[in-house]
């Protein structure tokens, strides 16, 4: 994969001239006992959650930290948790708790359950969960499930568009669910390359693909897209444009899987796509960045409300090697967060109101604090870090685990524990802590929107 390297190597080594030097320095800054006790605090407080899910939600998808009990998505449970936990568990070097759940997966896992399940949501934790898993352990019966998953979500792919539908049952195959957002529609392209580059079978990624592809085909003639679409039809059923929640990892898995698979269609559709959202949907707003709701056929404002998930962002910009919005749009957010001490779910920036100020434990600002840390070496993104560790302790932290938050102006407490707290809040607050260790090799991998760590391959082994 030439190209990959190319363009990994033109994204971090143009940069290397310029940072490696800020690296050190600002390296130095940081004290390495302040970084290892910190680091040693986050694993502590994962076995700590680990240790409460174990005892009082094993078996089933989340704990529920308050009660000490437990919910399922389903009627029955798929043991979300504890796949979403393992890349988390095995970075930290916890191997015995990492060891536990690649036998639980290779020995009682059943996927053969006459049950609907959300193909987007499955897709994100199970599926790209055990390719993790599978590239971390090298256990080839973790392959062989995860390929078995694979191909039950594959019958949801048989629409006339090519996007998957809402709903797919794992045993039967039958789909449900005509409608779905942009993010439902096109967050397929890791899971499914990765199993696809694993299996050596292209079906895979090419579901993956047309999926994607049909959402940019109904772009406007100004490059904007939707946000919910129809499967069947390929009509936009809100032809509301934006980057928030619903929309999100359509963007991030172009440049991501390009940068993973040197799929360079991938690359054209990302650079045609971010010229439109920063000619359209980049706003300021008392000085500040922020990414706005248009329509998308006349790129008139429709709204300034944005959702935490946006927080993703500035990361898939410095993938994409634009540091300056990437920190600007960073300095928002941090901005936000500490207006209310953890970050409201919905919030417009033009009124200054939450509409739903909820806070789930979310990891998104977290991540792209971490990727700019990692590749800029500047202290402020470090103690950005450090202040949302010590903020999700304060308010967040339970006597077993750690809760979602169901207002952030009163800090009042939810009583559930959602699975990519396990697999991404707490693996991007120890990836910054440890970060001048240098254990974990960044620019090696790329992780999928639900932070599961995916090797960049030198092979040339085609997935498209
Ligand atoms: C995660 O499940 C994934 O990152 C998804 O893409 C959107 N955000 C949630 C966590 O906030």
């Amino acid at each position: 994969m030439k190209h990959i390297t190319k363009f990994v190597l033109f994204v971090f080594l143009l940069q290397a001239c310029n940072y490696n030097a800020q690296i050190k320095d600002n390296s130095s800054a940081i004290e390495i006992d302040h970084a290892d006790s910190l680091a040693a605090d986050v694993k502590s407080e994962m076995l700590r959650s680990w240790n409460a899910y174990n005892q009082f939600a094993w078996g089933h998808d989340a704990l529920k930290p308050i009660s000490k009990s437990h919910q399922d998505w389903y009627e029955r449970s798929l043991s979300i948790s504890p796949i979403d936990a393992y890349s988390t568990l095995k970075l930290m070097k916890l191997e015995n708790e990492a060891y536990e759940i690649e036998n639980f997966v290779t020995d009682s896992l059943d996927f053969n359950i006459n049950q609907f399940v959300k193909v987007f949501e499955v897709n994100i934790r199970i599926l790209g969960g055990l390719l993790s898993m599978y590239e971390l352990s090298g256990n080839k019966k973790i392959l062989e499930k995860a390929e078995d998953f694979g191909k039950r979500l594959m019958p949801a792919f048989e629409t006339k568009t090519g996007i998957p539908t809402y709903w797919v049952n794992l045993e039967t195959g039958e789909r449900k669910g005509d409608t779905v957002n942009v993010a439902e529609a096109g967050t397929y392209l890791l899971e499914m390359g990765i199993l696809s580059r694993h299996t050596k079978d292209p079906v895979y990624y090419e579901a993956a693909k047309k999926a994607s592809s049909a959402i940019f085909e109904r772009r406007s003639e100004l490059g904007l897209i939707g946000d919910v679409i129809d499967v069947e039809s390929g009509e936009w059923v809100s032809e509301v444009s934006h980057i928030c929640a619903g929309v999100d990892s359509y963007y991030e898995y172009l440049i991501k899987g390009y940068l993973l698979f040197g799929d360079k269609e991938l690359k054209k559709v990302w650079e045609e796509s971010i010229l439109a959202i920063q000619k359209h949907l980049k706003d300021k707003h008392e000085n500040r960045l922020w990414y706005k709701r248009a329509d998308m056929y006349t790129g008139e404002w429709v709204s300034s409300r944005i959702t935490l998930y946006d927080a993703f962002f500035p990361a898939t910009l410095v993938l994409a090697g634009d540091f300056a919005h990437a920190s600007q749009l960073q300095d928002s957010w941090n901005w936000l967060w500490n207006k209310y001490g953890l970050e409201p779910m919905v919030y417009d920036y033009a009124t200054g109101e939450s509409s739903y100020p909820a806070y789930d434990l979310n990891p998104e600002i977290i991540e792209s604090a971490y990727y700019l840390y990692h590749t800029t070496g500047e202290k402020r993104y470090f103690e950005m870090v450090e202040n949302y560790w010590r903020s999700i302790k304060k308010y967040c932290k339970t006597e077993v685990a750690y809760t979602s938050v169901k207002d952030v102006r009163t800090m009042e407490q939810k009583d559930y524990m959602p699975t990519f707290f396990f697999a991404e809040t707490m693996k991007y607050l120890y990836l910054t802590f440890t970060d001048y260790k240098e254990e974990f090799k960044f620019d090696e991998h790329i992780f999928s929107t639900e932070a599961h760590p995916f090797k960049i391959s030198d092979s040339p082994e085609a997935v498209h």
